[in-house]
């Protein structure tokens, strides 16, 4: 097996109220995991494929052979794109929902203006993005910050493929999946309340990683 799930860096119910124990329950263990199956039956006997970093793969998906372009671009991008998102979020008030600080802080005023307006920002991408698809913060060439969405599960990593093309470090899943269980039809409130189980600290991480 090429490419594995990864377990949650906190339990289930972590981030209860602002996501819930079964929400968190079925996006891992069904939704996730079923990237990760259908990504590794897509490139089995490809030892090409299967010793790349997932981000390697997502990144070289326009050199992909078209047979099984589509296949690798929704389920490694599924794969890459929960790992990520996973990642950047902890319960609120034990690393969750504080603000970035230091250079991230820094690189998010000099493309936004301030940290409120970053979150305008950020929100209108994820509320416009129409049906399903994510919302990101990411680092482009030049080491400056952007915003931007992408539909499906295509990732900002994807050359060719994406209007901005940067390294993400900051993800918001907003398919129904990931909040109609507790939010309904109401992603505005979802994304509202997501700023609480942000965690900034691995966005830093992620930021001086990217650079
Ligand atoms: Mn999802």
């Amino acid at each position: 097996m090429a490419f594995t799930l990864p377990d949650l860096p906190y339990a289930f119910d972590a981030l209860e109220p602002i996501i819930d124990t079964q929400t968190m329950q079925i996006h891992h263990d069904k939704h996730h995991n079923a990237y990760v199956t259908n990504l590794n039956k897509a490139i089995n006997g490809l030892s090409d494929y299967e010793s790349m970093t997932i981000e390697q793969l997502v990144y070289n998906i326009e050199k992909i052979p078209h047979d099984i372009q589509t296949a690798i671009r929704n389920n490694g991008g599924g794969h890459c794109n929960h790992s990520l998102f996973w990642s950047v979020m902890a319960p609120a008030g034990s690393g969750g929902g504080d603000e970035p600080t230091g250079e991230l802080a820094d690189a998010i005023n000099t493309a936004c203006g301030s940290f409120a307006e970053f979150k305008e920002h950020f929100t209108k991408a994820a509320m416009t993005r129409f049906g399903s698809g994510w919302a990101w913060l990411g680092v482009k060439s030049d080491d400056s910050l952007c915003v931007t969405s992408t539909p499906n599960q295509d990732n900002p990593l994807m050359h060719g493929m994406v209007d901005v093309h940067c390294k993400p470090i900051l993800g918001l899943d907003v398919w129904e999946h990931a909040y109609y269980l507790n939010y309904q039809n109401r992603r505005p409130d979802y994304i509202a309340a997501w700023w609480k189980v942000v965690n900034w600290s691995a966005v830093a991480d992620r930021f001086a990683a990217a650079k």
